[in-house]
């Protein structure tokens, strides 16, 4: 099954460079006997974007290469008699549904995706630079500038494959976890008498028919390797997965009724789980001891009570997962907390009317600038300058070209940048700094 690809497949890294606009033309119309013809200079297009967007039939990220960068086109630049650059076109990457996209260093999550369909803009192409046609104006009738095309978003991304498993099936190796999956489920795991068995989830679709139950009501159970203490610290197989688990709706904490410490079993799968995540820990559990075809009644008794005394709020069952005594019982009161957390989910996600696309974008950009630094030099100053608008528009404009580099003062002036410079000290022969490019200080 493809599963096996995505454990060993479901993080990658890409760089992702959203294409560069168009750059804008500048160009004068040509025609006989019109010896000085306006400007016609047409628009650049717009970069293509990239996008991230579910595809319900993909199970793994295999097919996107970790460290590869995925570029988009740049938009086509303007050409004279106004002709305006094409568009160019996104690039849509497919990713399968469960997959959450992170920052570089996993600092902060930029999307989750979820739901068939979700989509996700990760780096936006620029915006087409704007022809010299469209600079005229009545005191200005002959611009030669035009803009150049702002360049695409890039960035490193990482991406995430969770398992999407409505049920996780938890607990110490050799608990039965595989032998339950293989019982209640399609899924044909390994099974054996020693411990770590199972080196990787085994996913199984509970198809609820066979025991009586809607076809409705049918759902996807998780055999995650067995976990030991120290799990959440790497110890054993099972950390590797947990993060995979974060993603079910309920979780079977399978105990093997054969082995003596009942509580203390039970704790331990309960501290890793807090260790590794505390949201995890809080997760919905159904309490499930196994193997009571090798436990007398009174045993079996005798082990559920102390279950439920330590397990208070979650259900408790007592099932043989060989001989599949009491299964039936177990499976409805599944289903029944699934169609609960359902409800609740949908509940929540109207609640929330971002819900359609799950996008959770990292901060918004200050629009105004600042001054980050003065660098005093010998007998000049540099004023380093920060901020979204004035970053783009030196991004887009030529400022060796003499109309481009007004356009930039005008902004300055405009925008308080130049008071706010002068009010810190500028004098002449001081130079302003925006990304790489510097300007002259002007009074
Ligand atoms: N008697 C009895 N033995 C069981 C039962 N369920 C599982 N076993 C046995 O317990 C042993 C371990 O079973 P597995 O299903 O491989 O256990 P696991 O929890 O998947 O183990 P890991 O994958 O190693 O974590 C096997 O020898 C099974 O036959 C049960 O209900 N009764
Ligand atoms: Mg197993």
């Amino acid at each position: 099954m493809c599963y096996i690809a995505t454990m060993f497949c479901d993080e990658v890294k890409i760089k992702v460079l959203a294409g560069k606009g168009g750059d804008g033309c500048a160009s004068f119309r040509r025609e006989k006997f019109v010896p000085r013809g306006g400007p016609d200079g047409g628009d650049g297009g717009k970069g293509g974007n990239i996008i991230l967007k579910v595809n319900p039939n993909l199970n793994t990220l295999s097919h996107i290469t970790s460290g590869k960068t995925y570029k988009a086109d740049e938009g086509v630049p303007g050409k004279s008699k106004n002709r305006h650059g094409k568009n160019a076109e996104n690039l849509i990457l497919e990713v399968p549904p469960g997959t959450v996209v992170f920052n570089e260093d996993k600092s902060q999550m930029l999307a989750d995706l979820e739901k068939d369909e979700d989509n996700f803009t990760v780096a936006k192409g620029g915006i087409g630079g704007m022809g010299n046609a469209r600079f005229v104006s009545s005191t200005h009738q002959a611009p030669r500038f035009a803009e150049n095309g702002e360049p695409g978003e890039s960035k490193e991304i990482l991406l995430e494959l969770k398992l999407v498993a409505d049920i996780g099936i938890i607990g110490l190796p050799s608990a039965g976890k595989s032998t339950l999956i293989s019982v209640i489920s399609n899924a044909k795991p390994k099974i054996a008498a020693y411990h770590f068995t199972t080196l990787i989830p085994n996913l199984g679709v509970v198809d609820m028919r066979k025991f009586g139950g809607s076809p409705n009501d049918s759902f996807i159970a998780a055999d995650i390797p067995g976990l030991i203490e120290g799990a959440s610290k790497g110890k054993g197989l099972g950390h590797q997965f947990l993060k995979h688990i974060s993603r079910t709706k309920l979780l079977v904490h399978l105990i093997d009724g054969t082995l003596e410490d009942t509580e203390q079993n039970y704790k331990t799968i309960n501290k890793e789980l807090k260790e590794f995540d505390k949201t995890l820990a809080k997760k919905n559990q159904i309490v499930v001891l196994n193997k009571i075809d090798m436990l007398d009644e009174k045993e079996t008794k005798e082990k559920l009570k102390i279950l439920k005394k330590i397990a208070p709020k979650s259900q408790t069952f007592a099932i043989s997962a060989i001989t599949k005594e009491g299964l039936k019982p177990l499976l409805f009161a599944l289903v029944e907390n699934l169609i609960e957390i359902k409800k609740e989910e949908a509940k929540q996600r109207k609640k929330r009317p971002t819900a359609e696309i799950p996008v959770l974008q990292p901060h918004i950009d200050k629009e105004q600038f600042e001054i980050e630094k003065v660098i005093r030099k010998k007998d000049y100053k540099i004023f380093r300058i920060r901020g979204k608008r004035i970053e783009k528009l030196i991004k887009m404009t030529d400022i060796n070209n003499i109309e481009g580099l007004e356009r930039v003062y005008h902004f300055m002036e405009k925008s308080g940048l130049k008071r706010a410079v002068e009010k810190q000290g500028a004098q002449f022969g001081d130079q302003i700094k925006i990304l790489d490019k510097k300007i002259p200080y002007r009074k």
